[in-house]
């Protein structure tokens, strides 16, 4: 199986952006349970694209509408990775859909692995000052999966970081929780980019517990980003 036809099965699927990353590229991420990624040798990173007009909605707090559209961006995720997963196995490699959007430690915050970073090292775009995957075409304004497999497929190439002097996340985020720090690659820890006790209270204490939002999101840092943008 070649890379290339995996890719046009994913966006044949529903997917907007597909890439692959080499996950030595990614040793020393922490993953639940601790040693997840051992059976595999590559990931192919998804990502769909909410509309740009859900987002310019929001001006500082997230709206019934992109939780909808959140919703049902994870299930269609869940739903291409997990036949992108069916299409492998019967080809005769191990494969692993990692969940789009599901908490598995929320003491620490953590999912099963960083999709975040997946995307980053499968070239799908870079972690702006916000910690948000910022892709070229979409900016911040995509949600993304993961799926491990020992498929041998060939890695795509990293972007470089395009936040420039900008700074718009970082004056329009509520909680004020976003320290400005920019990095070629990635933060040591999500400390170094965020106030994240900062965000994590202003998503679960304020907007999770709004009834009609209920879910701990927000978008204010997406909506502002520059790259994404309605032109
Ligand atoms: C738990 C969670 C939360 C928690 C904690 C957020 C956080 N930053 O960890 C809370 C509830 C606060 C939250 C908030 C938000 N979330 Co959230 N969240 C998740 C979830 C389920 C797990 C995140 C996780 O495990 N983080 C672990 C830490 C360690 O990873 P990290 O944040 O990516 O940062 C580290 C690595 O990326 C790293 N890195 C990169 N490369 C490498 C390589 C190595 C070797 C190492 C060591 C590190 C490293 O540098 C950072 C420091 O270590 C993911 C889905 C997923 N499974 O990824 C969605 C996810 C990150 N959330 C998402 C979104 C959109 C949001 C919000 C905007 C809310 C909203 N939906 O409107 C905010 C943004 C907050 C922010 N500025 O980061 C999207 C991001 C999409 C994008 N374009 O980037 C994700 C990917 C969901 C999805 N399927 O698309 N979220
Ligand atoms: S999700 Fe909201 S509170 Fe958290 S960093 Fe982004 S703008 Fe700030
Ligand atoms: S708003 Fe500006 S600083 Fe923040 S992630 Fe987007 S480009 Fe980078």
């Amino acid at each position: 199986m070649i890379a290339l036809e995996i890719k046009q099965k994913a966006i044949e699927l529903g997917a907007d952006l597909v890439g692959i990353a080499d996950l030595r590229s990614v040793e020393g991420l922490p993953t639940l349970p601790h040693g997840l990624m051992e059976p595999y040798t590559h990931a192919i990173v998804i990502a769909v694209a909410l509309s740009p007009d859900v987002f310019e909605q929001i001006k500082n707090e997230p709206t019934p509408l992109y939780l909808h559209h959140y919703l049902a961006a994870n299930i269609l995720l869940d739903d291409i990775n997990l036949r992108l997963q069916r299409k492998i196995i019967q080809e005769g490699f191990r494969a692993l859909a990692i969940p789009a959007s599901q908490t598995v430690d929320k003491v620490n915050w953590m999912g099963h692995l960083s999709h975040k970073a997946m995307a980053k090292a499968a070239g799908l775009g870079w972690q702006g000052k916000s910690l948000l995957l910022i892709t070229p075409k979409y900016g911040p304004r995509v949600r993304l999966a993961t799926l491990l497999t020992n498929a041998p497929l060939e890695e795509d190439h990293l972007l470089h970081n395009r936040c420039g002097k900008c700074r718009k996340c970082q004056d329009a985020c509520p909680a004020n929780a976003i320290k400005g720090g920019s990095w070629e690659d990635h933060p040591q820890t999500r400390d170094e980019a965020l106030h994240f006790s900062r965000c994590v209270e202003k998503v679960n204490e304020d907007f999770a517990k709004r009834p009609e939002i209920g879910k701990p999101i927000c978008g204010v840092c997406i909506s502002v980003c520059p790259w994404g943008k309605p032109r």
